[in-house]
């Protein structure tokens, strides 16, 4: 009986570690989210978001240092001249050595953070070796997603409602969508943007990804996944009433399960050339919830 107890003791020990290894049961399969109380940058999915990351502690630390230097240099200032040790006041207002010092040093440090910040934004501008490309287009107040080399089906992503979650997973409200933007693991997706009515802005941070999409206009950028899971995002560029409520989710598979589920978007999809419905030209007054439900 006692060993029994201790198998069970040790079951459910084992099982709890799991479970804290894997992370609470609602983020299973989240990758890229908002955390509560959460300080730094959001866990790195891909290879653009490591960069940021490494890019993020370079300037970090030389904040902290300049920081700190400033702090006690100040201080010692405040301690060694006071009035009390230091009776008769400087009468210095020129150090040729101190000057060059403070000049040059200023811009050696700038150097350090313009090197990789330049070579950081020509990486995540775009991919010499694409493997597949989504068009993504920004409408108010949806996105709007084309697979051009899958056979150029299209789809909205609609934001879901608090009730439309499962109860454990209602803290994804105003992150979850209906229709993700399904993308195989691993794989260099080249990404262009459009807008259709306003400017509006794709942006997924734990895969490092950022474009504007504006009406009448192409942009390129790329991401990539190299865990499975869902990673979400929202539009960061105020576009109207319901800018806050814009969230995209980029869930990343593998390349198998990225086959069928093209394989089954074709066929679910194959509506999409069918022409807009009215109900998208209400004005903007209207709910977009009610254009939303209208439309699925
Ligand atoms: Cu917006």
């Amino acid at each position: 009986m006692r060993l029994s107890d201790g198998k069970r003791l040790r079951a459910a020990l084992g099982g709890l570690a799991a479970m804290v290894a894997a992370g609470p049961a609602w983020a299973q399969g989240v990758v890229g989210a908002p955390t509560p109380w959460g300080m730094g940058l959001q866990e790195s999915g891909g290879p653009i978001k490591d960069a940021i990351a490494d890019f993020n502690t370079l300037v970090f630390v030389i904040i902290v240092a300049i920081t700190i230097f400033v702090l006690a240099l100040l201080g010692w200032c405040v301690w060694r001249y006071r009035a009390e040790a230091n009776p008769t006041p400087s009468t210095t207002s020129h150090n040729t050595l101190l000057e060059v010092a403070w000049t040059v040093v200023p811009v050696l440090i700038l150097v350090v953070i313009a090197i990789p910040s330049f070579r950081l934004i020509y990486y995540q501008d775009r991919t010499p070796n694409a493997d597949l490309t989504i068009s993504v287009q920004g409408r108010q107040w949806y996105w709007n997603y084309t697979y051009p080399d899958h056979g150029n089906f299209n789809f909205d992503s609609y934001p879901l409602q608090e009730d439309q979650l499962p109860a454990n997973q209602r803290h994804l409200f105003r992150l979850a969508v209906d229709n993700e933007l399904v993308i195989p693991v691993g794989a260099n997706i080249r990404v262009l943007t459009t807008g259709r009515d306003v400017i509006h802005s794709f942006f997924v941070p734990a895969l490092g990804v950022q474009r504007y999409t504006i009406p009448g206009r192409a942009l390129e950028t790329w991401m990539r996944a190299d865990r499975e899971g869902v990673y979400y995002g929202q539009c960061n560029q105020i576009c109207g009433t319901n800018h806050w409520f814009m969230p995209i989710a980029v869930r990343a598979v593998s390349p198998q399960e990225f086959e069928r589920w093209v394989a089954e978007a074709r066929t679910r999809f194959a509506r999409a050339e069918d022409p807009a419905p009215a109900v998208l030209a209400a004005p903007a007054t209207t709910d977009t919830v009610q254009i939303a439900e209208a439309r699925r």
